[in-house]
């Protein structure tokens, strides 16, 4: 090997080199910009989550704020629902393993029942 083509393979590593360090920082931004777009404000961002596990909704209170974001997590083999009392919201059917968010908008105190499973009792409270 000459000296040129030592100096050539040299170049082409430490190309790679950089290469690999634009990789890095592509990666670094992208994640980056996936929060862009989302509110600052960490009250409005948060989601809270209700496990439905063995017939029951854990926490069965949740308080939240207005505009907050609720997630019911279905983790029975069998399918459940939220359904508030008065009606003001419904997920109907959730299948096992699925979700249903909500995001109440009005304070308020709601109680709510799996329609398939009437023992099945749980409280939303919305500051
Ligand atoms: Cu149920």
């Amino acid at each position: 090997m000459t000296a040129l083509h030592f100096a050539r393979s040299a170049v082409r590593a430490s190309l790679a080199g950089a290469a690999l360090m634009v990789g890095a920082l592509l990666i670094g931004a992208g994640s980056g910009t996936a929060n862009a777009g989302q509110p600052r404000h960490r009250a409005a961002a948060k989601v809270h989550t209700v496990i439905i596990d063995s017939l029951r909704y854990r926490p069965q209170v949740i308080v939240v704020r207005r505009g907050q974001r609720i997630r019911w997590i279905n983790e029975d083999p069998f399918a459940h629902t939220v359904t508030a009392i008065g009606g003001s919201f419904d997920s109907h059917s959730i299948p096992p393993g699925g979700s249903w968010t909500y995001a109440p908008a009005k304070a308020g105190e709601y109680d709510y029942r799996c329609t398939f499973h009437p023992t099945m009792k749980g409280k939303l409270r919305v500051r």
